[in-house]
């Protein structure tokens, strides 16, 4: 890349912090995308010319706003709500609401940010969004989870639509959340329009796979990367942090594959079972009782629980982060590689510090970054509202097969992509060259818009 080239790229970067001050994960998320895109630029000089960059790292909008609810004592509680609609060159935008005390500003764009490429990998007619709240679920009734799902959908209801924007789960938002919304969006337009929200319930719109498509498409992302090195998931050992809905799936996907999965985690802990985690034990606890992971080890005396621990540290040959973003940083990338980890398949978006990126990449382990690695979620609600759009529903084997399909390709998609821009072996560059041509080329034909 020429120095030009370097000190433009880096020019607006600057800028991008300059406009969005306090956002350190939107900054973050823009860094790794603009780091890849040199290259690009030289064979594609119209991006340059259109300003396509600085235009993809400003939203199309941003909705801000007040989400007052009252709790099962009568007491009123005041939250903020989000919805980024990043991008829409080529498709409605679409991504999931997180429900999460973290949640401010910076966060829903960085996700926004991230969703735009990842979406246009899936080769699906798709654009990014993002949404959620500082409202913490945890602790709360399933009341109280209602009224804030209704509270929060009379606000947004007026910005969504199956051709305008179409939001699904995320952290903290899952089928219930899904159903409180569902229901308040078609209360107030009178309309059932099942395309405007995916992840609902099956027999009210629902798809299957959708559920598990996070989970299982990552693991068949890092099939397809063992499968170029040769090697497969049967007899791996591995870890896998969360116990949300991306880690469960995971965990019963890389199960089925014969890889044997000894640790999972929450917010509180880390519970190792060296003879492979009971899954529908997880299922219980985190599905149906919504309990602490410190429950499994009382259940099961041979498992461990380490109050605080640190998953990374943990022994394994495949590691996947499916928990939240930045929870395996430099070091843990230096344990996982000294431990002997040959792969890291990142459920989760964004769980690796640029340090742990940069130690994966160095030690030339298979890396499959979030935005190729999870798009299996959004993937499946693209079929989702494929069967909305045609009335129909589709039978599971038919749905998994189809999202096997997607990933197998994407993950040719950034494999070739890699290669043809000298990053021989490096998903990274290939993921975020081959979202953003894809995006870029639609952009470059809509015109100044
Ligand atoms: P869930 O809410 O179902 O589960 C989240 C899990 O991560 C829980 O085990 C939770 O523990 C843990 N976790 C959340 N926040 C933190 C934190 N700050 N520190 C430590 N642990 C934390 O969410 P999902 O499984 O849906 O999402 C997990 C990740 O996958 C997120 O990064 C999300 O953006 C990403 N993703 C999700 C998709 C989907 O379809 N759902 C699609 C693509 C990506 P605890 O219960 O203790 O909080
Ligand atoms: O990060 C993600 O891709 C999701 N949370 C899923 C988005 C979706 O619209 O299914």
């Amino acid at each position: 890349m020429s120095a030009v080239l370097c000190e433009r790229i880096e020019a607006i970067y600057q800028q991008v912090i300059a406009r969005n001050p306090g956002e350190d994960e939107f900054h973050q998320a823009v860094k790794e995308v603009l780091e890849s895109l040199g290259p690009v630029l030289v064979k594609y000089p119209e991006f340059s010319e259109q300003k396509i960059i600085e235009r993809i790292c400003e939203p199309e909008r941003q909705i801000i706003f007040r989400v007052p609810w009252q709790d099962d004592r009568g007491e009123v509680h005041i939250n903020r709500g989000f919805r980024v609609q990043f991008n829409s060159a080529i498709g409605p935008y679409k991504g999931g609401l997180r429900f999460h005390p973290s949640v401010y500003l910076g966060i829903i764009k960085f996700l926004g940010f991230e969703q735009v490429f990842k979406n246009a990998l899936t080769g699906m007619p798709i654009g990014g969004g993002k949404g959620g709240s500082d409202f913490d679920p945890k602790g709360r009734s399933d009341d109280e989870v209602m009224r804030f799902c209704q509270s929060f959908m009379t606000e947004l209801y007026r910005h969504l639509g199956e051709y305008c924007d179409v939001p699904a789960g995320d952290i903290g938002v899952g089928g219930r959340e899904i159903g409180y919304l569902f229901g308040q969006y078609k209360r107030l337009t009178n309309r059932y329009e099942s395309g405007v929200l995916t992840g609902k319930g099956i027999g009210w719109g629902g798809s299957l796979v959708r559920k598990e498509a996070t989970g299982y498409g990552a693991v068949y992302f890092v099939r397809e990367m063992l499968k170029a090195r040769k090697s497969g998931l049967e007899g791996k050992s591995c870890v896998v942090s969360g116990s949300g809905n991306v880690a469960i799936y995971t965990i019963e996907k890389l199960q089925q594959l014969g890889a044997k999965v000894i640790a999972c985690s929450d917010s509180h802990g880390v519970v190792i079972h060296e003879r492979g985690i009971d899954l529908s034990l997880v299922k219980q606890l985190k599905e149906v009782e919504r309990r602490r992971i410190a429950d499994y080890a009382t259940r099961h005396k041979d498992a461990r629980y380490l109050a605080g621990g640190n998953i990374w540290e943990i022994p394994c040959q495949v590691a996947m982060p499916s928990a939240t973003q930045n929870e395996l940083n430099g070091r843990d990338a230096v344990a996982l590689v000294k431990n002997g980890c040959i792969a890291v398949g990142e459920g989760a978006n964004m769980p690796t510090t640029p340090e742990g990126v940069r130690v994966f990449l160095e030690a030339k382990i298979a890396f499959g970054p979030g935005k190729a690695a999870n798009a299996g979620g959004v993937a499946t609600s693209a079929l989702e509202m494929q069967q909305n759009a045609s009335r129909d529903s589709w039978t599971f084997a038919y749905t998994e097969k189809k999202l096997d399909e997607i990933m197998t390709r994407i993950h040719a998609d950034t494999y070739a992509t890699a290669e043809e821009f000298g990053a021989s072996g490096n998903y990274v560059a290939g993921a975020n060259i081959a979202g953003f041509i894809n995006v870029a080329n639609a952009m470059v034909a809509l015109g100044l818009i």
